[in-house]
């Protein structure tokens, strides 16, 4: 049933589920506490319905997917998030990696003969990779391979390499853009309530910061993405006040891209001990996204974290992207329990999976840019 229908045929709804359909379907913003009432109370095909005809609305049945692969210079970090499966402390180096400028660069070369269109750079944090280190890093990808796009480090890498490095954000930032950074991962982003951040995410940049990078990137005239780590020991409380910071944000800058929620997973870290949510948790959680940033245009569901087949399902509560290829290249997942140990999906697999969820696949660059448009069944991907 649609938005439409199920408003005009049924007299049983509640009167508050009505009172937010109808915000939806006059595109109105939904209240934090129409959010949390979404959390809590409706059934979730209800939610679904609301984010399904937002999604459609704006994207019609497509789905976005990109080639991508990802560099991670260490695992070796000088924090200590609970939640943090795949970071080494520094008196455990030798149970991590700590790869040199050649090995990466080495990285990047190996992808010289396929049509990836990203490389995504994230790690640990470790003095080594500092300013000079990644100035030096993003010219040598641009001299080798210039049209790469560039979707590197979050506020937590940058607050720390240009404290050492004693110069402001906007500095900083204008002096990574020069030598080749073309977009920010959403990452670091944790939970943006100081005392949930402090107790999971201690010592990193704080959310202001966090907020602020952002914000000057954007301004700078370059676009990122924003995630919400959720499913530990937050409450939908803090969900809804993460979102609300993402959403003035972008109501002011309009940097954007995509809301990407990731799932806490249990395996190898400090919070073990918590039970992850449920599947119907997460499409709910989704959801929420689409229906409340009403701001974002593209609400991702990252495979290699949540699984393939609830990012297939995601794709009717909201989710419109799925990120990409991958090709085995991260290991954050993979160390924290998540269910592809070698997470790597061909094109072909890709554009298979998002047909057999009846959505429409197409290939994009890093800034939604189509590169290949799969929505005709008979279009077999190279
Ligand atoms: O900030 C770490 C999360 C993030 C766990 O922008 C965990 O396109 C769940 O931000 N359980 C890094 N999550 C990854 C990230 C990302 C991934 C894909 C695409 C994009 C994008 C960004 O991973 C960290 C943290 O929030 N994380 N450990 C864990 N055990
Ligand atoms: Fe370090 Fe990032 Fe892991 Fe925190 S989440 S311990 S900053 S690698």
């Amino acid at each position: 049933m649609n938005l439409l229908s199920y408003l005009s045929s049924s007299n049983k709804v509640e009167r508050r589920e009505k009172e937010i359909a109808e915000k939806v379907l006059n595109k109105v913003r939904i209240s934090d506490e129409d959010a949390l009432y979404l959390y809590t109370k409706p059934e979730l095909p209800f939610v679904g319905m609301l984010a399904n005809h937002i999604r459609t609305e704006r994207h019609g049945k497509k789905t976005y997917f990109n080639r991508n692969f990802h560099v991670e210079p260490t695992n070796v970090c000088i924090y200590t998030c609970t939640f943090c499966s795949y970071s080494r402390l520094i008196k455990k180096r030798d149970e991590g990696w700590e790869f040199t400028m050649d090995e990466i660069l080495d990285q990047i070369k190996a992808y010289d003969d396929q049509p990836v269109t990203e490389v995504h750079i994230v790690g640990g944090v470790l003095p080594q990779y500092n300013y000079q280190f990644y100035i030096d890093l993003y010219k040598a990808i641009k001299a080798h391979r210039p049209e790469l796009h560039i979707k590197a480090l979050t506020p937590v890498e940058y607050h720390y390499i240009f404290k050492k490095a004693k110069v402001s954000y906007r500095e900083g930032m204008q002096a990574m853009v020069d030598a080749g950074l073309d977009s920010m991962p959403g990452g670091g982003a944790e939970i943006f309530d100081e005392e949930i951040r402090k107790e999971i995410a201690g010592g990193k940049c704080s959310s202001a910061e966090w907020l602020e990078m952002h914000q000057i990137l954007h301004e700078l005239g370059h676009r990122s993405n924003a995630t919400m780590l959720y499913g530990h020991v937050e409450n939908y409380e803090h969900r809804v006040d993460h979102m609300r910071r993402l959403r003035e944000l972008q109501d002011k800058t309009g940097g954007f891209q995509t809301f990407i929620p990731l799932k806490f997973r249990n395996q190898n870290n400090q919070l073990s001990h918590l039970d992850e949510v449920s599947v119907l948790e997460d499409l709910r959680n989704y959801a929420l996204g689409r229906i409340y940033l009403d701001n974002f245009d593209h609400v991702k569901a990252y495979w290699p974290m949540i699984g393939k087949k609830t990012a297939q399902l995601s794709l009717s509560y909201g989710v419109n992207d799925l990120d990409g290829t991958i090709d085995d290249t991260t290991k954050i997942y993979s160390m924290a329990g998540a269910e592809d140990q070698n997470p790597a999906l061909s094109t072909g697999e890709l554009v298979d999976m998002i047909r057999r969820a009846g959505k429409e696949p197409i290939e994009r660059d890093t800034l939604y840019g189509i590169v290949n448009d799969f929505s005709d069944p008979e279009l077999i991907p190279q």
